[in-house]
């Protein structure tokens, strides 16, 4: 049975991994989430990427939105408001917040957040094994100019509240020094057969799990094809707002620029979009091997194909 590690963010990597899950059923899939985005609000614990993977791929996510439930209903929201209790400009839907509670309250029994995501998988049964990239407290932080100085804010502020409006200065995975990777992340990642970077945000996302020390060394010391897809087509990112945290750690915001960023050390192979044919020739002579396939995951057929040719691309660096 094939083993394959995917190092996943939010949105992107959900949808990828549920094209993934359709290309190659019987694989065993991995998935180590990011956790840098977790916020704590109103005494609880959020986990927007583990939550957005498990809602995704169990059946529970709302389509259009990307994140949080399907069918929700914002009345502990509006509750909360009316007592003046914040932030507003977080949407924690009244199903969402039945996942935070039970997280929380495990939590505070002292299971660690590895154990709590399997429980809560049970749930939602997602047809992989979803790790948290470590149990210590992550919280990415991001830099920016306000009218009373420069300072660091919430990656969730940031991201929701000032819609990547303003210019990152620097992003920030506080606590990633001193964090471990995950029980289970080390062993995922030694006993893969090939590891796969979605099309997930390179700096809040794929970048904070890459930041927890070990992780990096245990997918070099693996000795297998790590192959990751493009989140950026034609020069602007897919979904969200990487362009604006890119800018931050001083890389352009293209295709070719994101692979070097990762870096050949990192890389063996790297999916272009067909509108960024122009990028392959640059992508390998930084010596990474590189394909221009279609990239949009505009529905299941399409991502699948897409997790195909990342599957296809591996056995080639590998062969
Ligand atoms: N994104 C928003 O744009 N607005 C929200 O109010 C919001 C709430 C939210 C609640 C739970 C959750 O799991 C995700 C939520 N997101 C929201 C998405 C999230 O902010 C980001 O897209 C991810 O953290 C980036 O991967």
């Amino acid at each position: 049975m094939q083993r394959i590690v995917v190092l996943a963010g939010g949105i992107g990597g959900a949808r990828f991994l549920r094209g993934l899950k359709s290309a190659v059923p019987d694989a065993e899939i991995t998935v180590i989430g990011n956790t840098g985005d977790d916020i704590h609000l109103f005494g609880l614990k959020v986990c927007p990427d583990l939550d957005t993977v498990m809602y995704t791929l169990g059946g529970g996510i709302h389509e259009e939105q990307g994140w949080g439930r399907a069918d929700e209903t914002f009345a502990v929201k509006e509750e909360l408001a009316a007592y003046g209790v914040g932030p507003e400009w977080f949407g924690l839907g009244d199903r969402d917040f039945a996942t935070h509670i039970v997280r929380t309250q495990m939590l505070g029994a002292g299971y660690p957040l590895s154990a709590v995501t399997e429980a809560l998988c049970q749930r939602w049964n997602p047809g992989v094994r979803l790790l948290p990239m470590t149990d210590d407290r992550v919280e990415t932080h991001v830099l920016v100019d306000t009218d009373e100085g420069r300072k660091a804010v919430h990656f969730q502020e940031y991201w929701v509240r000032l819609r990547a409006s303003v210019d990152a200065h620097a992003v920030i995975p506080v606590g990633a020094e001193q964090s471990k990777p995950a029980p289970g992340v080390l062993e995922a990642i030694a006993a893969a057969d090939v590891v796969l970077f979605p099309p997930s945000n390179p700096v809040v996302s794929v970048g904070t799990i890459l930041a927890v020390p070990g992780m990096r060394e245990a997918i070099a010391d693996a000795g297998v094809p790590v192959v990751g897809l493009s989140p950026i087509v034609g020069d602007a990112p897919v979904r969200g707002m990487a362009d604006k945290v890119l800018a931050a750690v001083g890389v352009e915001t293209s295709a070719a620029a994101v692979a070097q960023h990762y870096g050949s050390g990192m890389l063996d192979g790297w999916l272009v979009d067909t509108v960024d044919a122009a990028a392959v020739g640059p992508v390998e002579a930084a010596g990474i091997r590189c394909r221009a396939v279609p990239l949009m995951m505009t529905d299941l057929d399409a991502t699948a194909r897409m997790a195909r040719e990342a599957l296809d691309l591996a056995e080639e660096v590998r062969a």
